[in-house]
């Protein structure tokens, strides 16, 4: 009785003596990018990573590890996944390697907001776990469309005999047009400009001056289609393995970034006002045509999530589409 009152005693005074809840609680987690670093939307998460570690002092530390050049853009959800890294920062288009379902949620026309409220943020989770063991922590770009940039005019929806470069964004819409289509990751398309191997190639409103890609620009067409998604995503047994402290710290700074989505709507005006001051001029339809070109967008890309997830691409399109 008495030994082990005197061992219970050691055992806690010992314990008293290593602060283990102080050691164990900071993590420090490494983040690659899919997109170039001279890209503004990596800056911006540049930015946020900075007030993470300022406030995260002692509970959550993120290291930027860089870009392309640290893991390829179509590398970058394989090494999420298997955990070499712990965070992303890319978008669904560059992980379709991972799972078809990732380059669903260009077709999003409901905003985060009310995805965090219709389920939708749940079912992505619910997905994104059982198939890419990702978390989904936050959608950081939105509201933005798509477009195609031109460098030979057209008169209408049709791209015969023009070389496109896309992502699996515009692969079918494009191919639809007839379009011979090219894949490229962003650090590749300026050389393929520059070159003349492309005659034009797929990308939001906005981002082409972060890549000087207006040098070599002459034409986009209006309208734009589909809705960019970027975001960051996390490996889940890494995720799981946070302190809810350290989870709930990361899930607020993970929301407030996405909070700030409405940005990019002002941001957009900005970059379609500098486009045209660059010169880029605007290749526009007809409303009729245009209202089909918009539509027929919609309508091969739901074709084609849901032959590509049968099993997702319906549940999908109850919270995604309007
Ligand atoms: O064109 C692309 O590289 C692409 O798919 C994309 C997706 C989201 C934001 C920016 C580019």
């Amino acid at each position: 009785m008495k030994t082990r009152h005197w061992l219970a005693a050691i055992a806690s005074s010992a314990a008293a003596l290593v602060p283990f809840h102080a050691v164990a609680q900071e993590v420090t987690l490494k983040l690659v990018s899919a997109f170039p670093e001279n890209q503004y939307y990596v800056k911006r998460t540049i930015d946020w990573i900075a007030e993470v570690n300022k406030d995260g002092k002692g509970v959550l530390q993120i290291n930027f590890i860089g870009g392309p050049k640290a893991i390829p853009t179509f590398e970058v959800g394989k090494a999420v996944q298997t955990g070499v890294v712990d965070i992303g920062f890319s978008t669904g288009a560059f992980y379709t390697n991972v799972m078809p379902e990732a380059d669903i949620l260009k077709l999003s026309e409901t905003s985060a907001a009310e995805q965090r409220k219709n389920g939708a943020y749940d079912l992505i989770n619910k997905i994104w776990a059982e198939k890419a063991n990702m978390r989904y922590l936050a959608k950081v770009v939105e509201f933005t469309p798509f477009h195609l940039y031109l460098n030979k005019k057209i008169d209408k929806p049709d791209l015969t005999g023009l070389k496109i470069r896309i992502t699996p964004v515009y692969r079918e819409f494009f191919q639809a047009m007839n379009a011979q289509v090219m894949t490229t990751a962003p650090g590749e398309v300026y050389t393929a400009l520059e070159r003349g191997v492309i005659d034009g190639y797929g990308w939001p409103i906005h981002a082409l001056f972060d890549l000087n890609w207006q040098e070599k620009t002459k034409y986009r067409v209006d309208p734009g289609f589909y809705n960019a998604e970027v975001s960051l995503v996390m490996n889940l047994d890494k995720y799981k393995s946070l302190t809810p402290a350290q989870r709930d710290f990361l899930d607020r700074k993970a929301l407030a970034y996405e909070n700030q989505n409405d940005f990019w709507k002002k941001y957009n005006q900005e970059e379609a006002a500098r486009q045209k001051q660059a010169g880029i001029e605007t290749i526009s339809f007809d409303a009729a045509t245009s209202k089909a070109y918009v539509e027929k967008a919609k309508e091969i890309g739901w074709a084609n999530a849901i032959k590509a997830s049968p099993q997702y691409g319906p549940e999908l399109k109850k919270v995604l589409a309007r």
